[in-house]
């Protein structure tokens, strides 16, 4: 992208995501002026990775190697100088990070650190500096036992999900930690600090370890949430001298120090241009939607990811409760469902002749409330609810066999967003004067989907750009990290930023339709949760 940057006060955010590291330049009005990556598998093919990663034999272990993410960002500098991007007008930088994934410094590369040479690029130093050269990531699921043993410690995984906002998961850092030191001792000892991905690279610009934020934090089964301290019962539970080796976590919004010299010297940084701590890609994407208290976010992808804004969190067994990237004093709730846009297709196929605008007809012909026919669709086994298969349910409660195309295009619609609203209710949100639906991804250009969704929810729904929301809350995170944040607040540094647009309003009856029927539906699903699961998810699949 060619630079157009004549501005005095530049803010980078960066994204160090599963597939590539993304950078966004915007200026002090929140245009961006700038925007470059770098994409492993084609543009770093030595390291020889698939989407970013490395999965072993049995299909569990997956890693990334950690120098691949080092060479990444001197190659995403390489290329932005080539492209004259002025980085003296830079004044502070922040960035996100795949959450989860750990990296592990060896004994000594602090010092490495601290002196980097700016003759040479940092792959070339940072060599011999991990002690684990394949960092455990989240796709990750090769920690089973290590879950128990924590939720042993905990009292249980109810208690272990209030202490730290969720209950045990495999991909969580403090179970990758646990196993490492169990599994690969030597290397252990030999590691003076550990990183997540996101406080990894702010190491690497502030040439020095970057504490980890409280955010990414909340997502290592370690953090309690409410004190904003390590727990002492799960760090004893994980590994000796973790204290000393994560470092004391901090507020997200924390200026770290100044960029190294090392910057300033081989690229033109600023020696005032400021660090704000890195924070998880999640996390910065909640940021770069500008979500506000009373907000839920619907991506409508492959899965649908649902982020709310949380005053008053409650803590379940199911999602995971964050503490608030943009606001330390409150939350986030993360939820995902793994029956989304593909279970769309399939329901359109069967039922619309494949087409949207005839499933968008079938939505707009059928009722408010569908005359009481509720649907349970998960293809797969579901995550929220753990259910698997169809189940259709008439106004009696009763349980169908079949309904007509139009009636099952309109459950499928209602039931997955009551079931969004139900487990985000449950994680304590609710809906106030004021409140959001921000819908993106791929269905969000629906607008059929999108009336059912603002109905379900009683609120209006707006779409939003988000193709870069990682990279672009990172550089609003830059841009608040440096001022005073107990006159300005996140959202009053946002004034400029592009508008969302509204796309629906909830209709006059919505509100009642939906409220009674979010309490069936809650009932409902506890029959479907007590029903047999079928071995083979696909054996439920109906047409
Ligand atoms: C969140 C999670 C993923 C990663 C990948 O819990 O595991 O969304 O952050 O980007």
């Amino acid at each position: 992208m060619a630079v157009v940057q004549d501005s005095k006060e530049v803010y980078l955010g960066f994204d160090f995501s599963t597939q590539q590291l993304k950078v966004v330049a915007i200026n002090e009005d929140l245009d961006v002026i700038h925007q470059n990556h770098v994409h492993f598998d084609s543009q770093l093919p030595d390291f020889r990775t698939e989407g970013g990663v490395h999965v072993a034999a049995d299909g569990l272990r997956i890693t990334s190697p950690v120098l691949m993410w080092v060479k990444a960002l001197d190659l995403l500098l390489d290329k932005m100088q080539k492209e004259g991007f002025d980085f003296s007008s830079v004044r502070a930088l922040s960035g996100s990070g795949q959450q989860h994934g750990s990296v592990y410094w060896r004994t000594g590369a602090s010092r490495t650190l601290e002196q980097l040479d700016p003759t040479f690029s940092l792959h070339q130093q940072l060599q011999d500096s991990f002690a684990v050269g394949d960092s455990p990531v989240w796709m990750d699921s090769s920690t089973g036992p290590q879950c128990e043993r924590l939720q042993e410690a905990a009292g249980g995984a109810a208690k272990l999900a209030d202490l730290t906002g969720s209950r045990a998961y495999e991909r969580f850092t403090g179970n990758q930690i646990a196993k490492m030191c169990q599994e690969r001792l030597q290397d252990f000892q030999d590691t003076e600090r550990i990183s997540l991905v996101s406080s990894f690279a702010a190491s690497l610009f502030l040439g020095a370890y970057a504490a980890i934020d409280y955010s990414d934090g909340s997502g290592m089964n370690l953090l309690d949430i409410r004190t904003k301290k390590w727990s002492e019962v799960c760090m004893e539970a994980t590994a000796p001298h973790l204290d000393r080796l994560l470092g004391t976590p901090l507020p997200s919004v924390s200026v770290l120090g100044p960029v190294s010299p090392y910057w300033v010297r081989r690229f033109g940084f600023s020696d005032s241009c400021r660090v704000v701590a890195f924070t998880g890609d999640n996390p910065a994407s909640l940021a770069g939607m500008r979500l506000q208290q009373g907000d839920i976010a619907v991506s409508l992808g492959t899965s649908d990811t649902v982020f709310v804004w949380l005053q008053h969190p409650r803590p379940a067994l199911e999602g995971h409760v964050l503490i608030n990237p943009v606001d330390w004093r409150h939350f986030m709730a993360l939820l995902c469902f793994k029956n989304g846009s593909l279970t769309r297709e399939r329901v359109r196929n069967r039922c619309a002749e494949g087409s949207w605008e005839v499933f968008s007809a079938a939505l707009r012909h059928t009722p408010l409330g569908n005359n009481g026919y509720i649907g349970f669709y998960f293809d797969v086994l579901e995550i929220l609810p753990r259910a698997v298969g169809i189940h259709i349910f008439d106004a009696d409660d009763n349980k169908v066999s079949s309904v007509s195309a139009e009636v099952e295009v309109r459950a499928l619609v209602e039931g997955q967003f009551l079931s969004r609203r139900l487990h985000a209710e449950r994680l304590g949100y609710s809906i106030i004067p004021g409140s959001r639906v921000l819908a993106t991804g791929g269905a969000s250009c629906n607008k059929d989907i999108l009336q059912v969704l603002s109905d379900v929810f009683n609120a209006p729904v707006y779409t939003i750009d988000v193709s870069n929301s990682a990279c672009l809350g990172s550089a609003y995170r830059a841009k608040h990290g440096v001022l005073d944040q107990s006159t300005v607040s996140f959202f009053d540094i946002l004034k400029k930023a592009p508008e969302a647009r509204l796309v629906a309003t909830p209709q006059p009856t919505a509100q009642q339709v939906y409220n009674l029927m979010l309490q069936r539906y809650g009932q409902l699903e506890k029959r479907v949760l007590q029903e047999p699961r079928p071995s083979n998810a696909a054996a439920n699949l109906i047409g």
